[in-house]
């Protein structure tokens, strides 16, 4: 089944956005034992997020944060490939994974993966031809600048503007490349090299991006343009901006909602689903 159809099936079964829950595969620690309890936790994660009612896993080996340090391949290959084997094996769910390294891709569709979330929209050098040669959906995020520096650098002169021309060209260079305009989706790109009102303004216009043709995913949740709305610092209070962030989301027409916390987040979809 191609993403478009997919997503409306979700759509149709569920009433709602599909929701990706997010799983990020922490670093191994040196230990052996660090090692099993860190994919023990894992697996429990996981299967909570299964129990509260998640439509699509989203796998990041943690090397895309914004500060964050890049990630070598063998290191993201040996955090993210057991996990995505496991998932795979257990659960009847698709797999999204969270990468930009053609790699990467390759393997993790091999180890089960069916969804490709490039938050580099497949600039990197033989991403385009390996998507294409995978027949794999892609999700293509706008980002300005590198995760480590991105949020120092940030400016622009018409975010919407400038977002909208970067995707429409993505998505034309993907499909010159092979790939299937239906298994494309796109990404705004929230808190990746954009100022607070940058980030406003996109998700306040978020409705400007439907006539690209392809559904929209939505990643925002206990990122820290919430944290400024609310003036809240740590992570673990965020909670209801990035449930009520997610809601309008899917009231503006996103197709997907990237979110940590699956159980709030679908008793919120399915209440606006019934009295919206
Ligand atoms: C995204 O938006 N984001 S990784 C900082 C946070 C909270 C969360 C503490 N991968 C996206 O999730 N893929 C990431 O504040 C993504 N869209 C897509 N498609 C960053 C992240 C996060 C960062």
């Amino acid at each position: 089944m191609d993403l478009v159809n997919w997503l409306a099936a979700v759509q149709r079964e569920k009433g709602h956005a599909a929701i990706m829950g997010i799983l990020n595969v922490t670093p191994d620690s040196f230990s052996d034992g660090g090692r099993f309890n860190q994919m023990d936790a894992f697996k429990r994660q996981a299967e909570q997020m299964v129990a509260d009612g998640v439509d699509i896993f989203d796998v990041g080996g943690e090397s895309t944060r914004p500060g964050a340090e890049p990630v070598s391949l063998e290191q993201e290959l040996a955090r993210v490939l057991p996990a995505i084997e496991w998932l795979h094996e257990t659960f009847a769910l698709p797999i999204s994974v969270d990468t930009y390294k053609p790699e990467v891709m390759k393997q993790a569709v091999e180890a089960g993966a069916n969804f490709i979330n490039d938050v580099n929209a497949l600039q990197a050098k033989e991403a385009l031809s390996v998507v294409a040669s995978l027949g794999m959906p892609v999700c293509l995020m706008h980002k300005q600048g590198e995760p480590k520096t991105m949020q120092l650098t940030a400016g622009y002169q018409d975010v919407v503007g400038e977002v909208y021309q970067f995707l429409s060209e993505r998505i034309a260079t993907c499909v010159q490349s092979g790939i299937a305009q239906e298994s494309i989706m796109i990404d705004l790109g929230f808190g990746f090299g954009k100022r607070f009102e940058d980030n406003c303004l996109l998700f306040q216009q978020m409705t400007r991006f439907t006539d690209l043709g392809c559904p929209l995913l939505v990643g925002v949740s206990r990122k820290r343009m919430l944290g400024q709305i609310i003036d809240a610092e740590r992570v673990e209070k965020r909670l209801q901006a990035s449930v009520t962030a997610a809601v309008l989301a899917a009231q503006k027409g996103a197709a997907v909602v990237r979110v940590h916390d699956v159980k709030p987040t679908r008793e919120a979809l399915l209440t606006a689903k019934y009295l919206g």
